[in-house]
């Protein structure tokens, strides 16, 4: 399975296409629509999130609700477009009244500055940012959504949720007295801060008001959640067949995300051995497992059997109201970076978002390892297998 996304923020679609996904996947615009329509509900958004209202157009590769095999086309309608329609006119050559709202001042810490330098785009910044926008997150989660929809016929679920807005935690020991995933998912989806608990999420959604007041920016912490995994995706052997660090570069490609860490992570480095690894038991009805999960699911790249736990460090989002100090491109004069109409925290969003890469990444090693043309021969090849993993 491989996909490819197309799209500028206030161009006229934002598109992709998968290849890979098997035949005889029960897919509808629907399923795809609910996880668009998360991507969209999130607390610290702007007044962007108001003009879309995201939903996909199954152009190619579904039949009857039915995925044929063929590549999947995804699109996406940009609304906004129309208020952008000269300015992004794909069609018309570029005049002075085409060329409104130009982009100078690169923002510190987005694209402007670097993709303006090696792509050459000295009269007009813009043409960096419209696809360096995290508008694009768009169709990876639509993607996602088709990579959920085949871990389902398996037992796979992924899900993501808020580990922290700035400084307002939310506490994870909440976790233990949740019997499955499908219950932090009830939780963590009542709030659009996407917290577990309605305390921390009146105290984060205090917090980003006042750094909205502020004109200021947050970021914070997401975690996904990755439950009926089987054990062996992924390999030891060579560098790039370690599927935690495939995850790993998936959190990575996803605007502001600046850090990944599997299981208790980073605070690791303060532990001893003693106290992160993962015992190792038996009986008759499980086979192997665990008796904790400090790793997150991997050892040697591969996964264990255990949920995967990967968390993901969101920078605060780089366009302030309060802008830092820039230089014109053009007169190289100090001024002030450009203001684009922007998001006060985006951390609710990139859970979902992050949870679509880790869905993606797993979809992938399952389609690797077993069969990829039909969904019913897959199913069986998986139940197989878990069979002889529990007789090992
Ligand atoms: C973004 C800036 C904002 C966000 C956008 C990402 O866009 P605009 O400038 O049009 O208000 O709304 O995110 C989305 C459009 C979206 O659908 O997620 C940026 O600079 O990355």
């Amino acid at each position: 399975m491989r996909y490819m996304t197309a799209g500028e923020s206030h161009g006229p679609e934002e598109v992709a296409i998968i290849e890979g996904i098997p035949a005889g996947l029960h897919l509808t615009a629907e399923m795809i629509n609910e996880q668009l329509h998360r991507r969209q509900v999130g607390y610290g958004r702007g007044a962007r999130q108001k003009i879309e209202q995201d939903e996909v157009i199954l152009m190619a590769g579904v039949r009857h609700q039915m995925t044929l095999g063929s590549p999947i086309a995804l699109n996406v309608h940009n609304r906004d477009h129309n208020n952008w329609a000269d300015i992004m006119d794909p069609n018309q050559p570029a005049t002075p009244e085409n060329s409104t709202r130009r982009v100078q001042r690169p923002r510190p810490g987005h694209a402007d500055l670097v993709g303006g330098i090696k792509y050459g785009h000295q009269d007009d910044l813009r043409n960096v940012l419209e696809r360096s926008s995290a508008r694009e997150t768009v169709m990876r989660v639509a993607v996602g959504a088709v990579a959920k929809a085949l871990l389902a016929e398996v037992g796979v679920d992924v899900h993501g949720f808020v580990a922290n807005i700035g400084p307002v935690y939310t506490d994870m020991t909440q976790l233990e007295g949740m019997a499955d995933l499908e219950a932090v998912r009830k939780q963590s989806e009542q709030f659009e801060t996407r917290t577990l608990d309605a305390e921390t999420d009146a105290k984060m959604r205090e917090l980003i008001d006042q750094t909205k007041q502020d004109r200021d920016t947050v970021g914070g912490t997401v975690e996904v959640i990755a439950t009926g995994v089987p054990v062996g995706l992924g390999s030891y052997v060579s560098a790039d067949a370690k599927l935690d660090s495939q995850i790993a570069q998936a959190l990575m490609s996803i605007n502001a995300f600046k850090g990944v860490a599997f299981g208790e992570g980073f605070a690791m480095q303060a532990s001893f051995g003693s106290q992160v690894m993962d015992e190792i038991y038996w009986d008759a009805e499980r086979g192997f497992y665990r008796g904790s999960n400090h790793l997150g699911g991997f050892e040697g790249g591969m996964t264990t059997g255990e949920p995967i736990v990967v968390k993901g460090l969101v920078k605060p989002i780089p366009t302030l109201y309060r802008p830092m100090q820039s230089v014109d491109i053009q007169s190289h004069e100090v001024n002030r970076a450009s203001i684009e109409r922007s998001d006060t925290t985006a951390v609710p969003t990139a859970a979902v978002i992050a949870e679509a890469m880790v869905a993606i990444k797993l979809a992938e090693a399952m389609l690797d390892k077993f069969d990829s043309d039909q969904v019913a021969r897959f199913k069986v090849q998986v139940a197989e297998y878990r069979q002889a993993v529990k007789e090992f």
